[in-house]
């Protein structure tokens, strides 16, 4: 907002012509997102615990973790609240890629603040099932999709990673193919949210990833020299990347072992929806199986289990998701976390490198 209020004087106050520039908008936004989750989780945090809003675990999960009962959730609630609140400071509000990512994210914070609300504060384990999840999923994406398709802010055509120009249009196909890919965000974050900062350390990695690839995307010179579509005003989803990375970095402070809050699924349904936006509305959507590759990991060793399972009835892992199998492997959980941390690292360098190839 303030870019819209303040910028217009900037011929007076030449100091405001900085809100013009979106390095500026997404240093501000990491460093001010990164503050105000530190400030706002510490207190976050003392008030779940006076209320006793905390996690229930489930028995048959591993040993280790029913020590972790009780342990307050739904940190996504300062998360988002805390990119929000930046993003009405730094954000772009004329910027359809940037409106349609914080539509899609907004829904699925609501979407996990019921979910989470039914489990932690009506102890109905349960919570909303898992067709009525996929369902509201869904109806985001297509309606989503179709905006951007309609008003022609994105073609419907697929690009690969090392391969100059469109592989293909995917044509009607395409408002599917977007909804597997941000509900699948969605939910393989939400799979991999199951040890402390496990999570949220993948989903700082691939929004600096996403952020650089946004604002290579939005800027014409670099689109061209990179052989990347050019999507205008997409480098306005750099700040939003920069939001995530701030907010991240603070829940992070207290999410790290011995975990002191988890995120909750309106945490890990937000920010997997966020992510797989933002990957879609930069035309890197294959690119993103190679930045979420830990979230993609952990969905894949849940399928292979399941179907495992169900036809040869032996599991491949001691437990799915694959960061549980690591623990009843005997790592330590801190030991799990940190080498997810150090491949997702890789994996961003990876997928920058993959821009030189085409
Ligand atoms: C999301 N939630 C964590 C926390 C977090 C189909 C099946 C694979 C589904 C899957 C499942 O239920 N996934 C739900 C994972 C849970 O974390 C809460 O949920 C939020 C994220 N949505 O923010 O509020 C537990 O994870 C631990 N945790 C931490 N630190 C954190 O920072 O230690 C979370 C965040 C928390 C806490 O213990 O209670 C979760 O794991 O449920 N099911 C599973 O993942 C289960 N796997 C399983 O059943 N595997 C089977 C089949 C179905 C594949 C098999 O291998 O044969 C495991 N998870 C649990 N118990 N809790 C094992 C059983």
């Amino acid at each position: 907002m303030l870019f819209h209020l303040l910028y217009p004087f900037s011929k007076e106050i030449s100091s405001f012509n900085l809100f013009r520039y979106i390095t500026f908008r997404s240093l501000a936004a990491f460093l001010l997102a990164t503050v105000v989750s530190i400030v706002w989780g510490k207190y976050f945090i003392r008030f779940m615990k006076r209320k006793q809003f905390g996690q229930i675990i489930r028995e048959e999960g591993p040993e280790s973790h029913l020590r972790k009962a009780g342990t307050p959730t739904m940190g996504g609630l300062f998360i988002i609240g805390s990119m929000l609140f930046v993003l009405l400071i730094c954000g772009n509000f004329r910027s359809i890629p940037f409106l349609t990512t914080l539509f899609v994210t907004t829904s699925y914070f609501i979407l996990g603040f019921m979910d989470d609300y039914l489990k932690v504060l009506k102890k109905n384990t349960d919570g909303i099932s898992a067709k009525g999840k996929l369902v509201w999923q869904f109806l985001t994406t297509f309606i989503a999709s179709y905006v951007l398709v309609r008003y022609q802010v994105l073609d419907t055509k697929l690009y690969l990673p090392f391969v100059k120009g469109p592989a293909c249009d995917l044509g009607l196909f395409y408002h599917f193919f977007v909804g597997i890919v941000i509900v699948g965000s969605s939910n393989a974050v939400n799979l991999t949210d199951g040890l402390d900062g496990l999570a949220i350390g993948p989903i700082i990695t691939s929004a600096a990833t996403l952020g650089v690839l946004a604002y290579a995307a939005g800027h014409k010179e670099i689109s061209s020299y990179l052989y990347i579509p050019y999507i205008e005003n997409s480098g306005e989803l750099t700040v939003f990347a920069a939001s995530i990375i701030g907010a991240g970095v603070g829940f992070l402070w207290y999410n790290s072992y011995p975990a002191q809050i988890f995120m909750g699924d309106v945490g890990s349904l937000s920010l997997g929806g966020a992510l797989g936006t933002i990957a879609v509305l930069t035309k890197n959507e294959v690119l993103f199986v190679i930045i979420g590759g830990i979230f993609v990991t952990e969905a894949f060793s849940v399928i292979i289990q399941v179907v495992s399972y169900r036809f040869r009835k032996k599991r491949v892992f001691k437990m799915a998701p694959i960061h549980h199998h690591f623990e009843l492997k005997g790592w330590p959980e801190p030991k799990v976390i940190v080498r997810f941390w150090i491949i997702s690292i890789f994996l961003a360098i990876l997928a920058v490198a993959t821009l030189k190839m085409r």
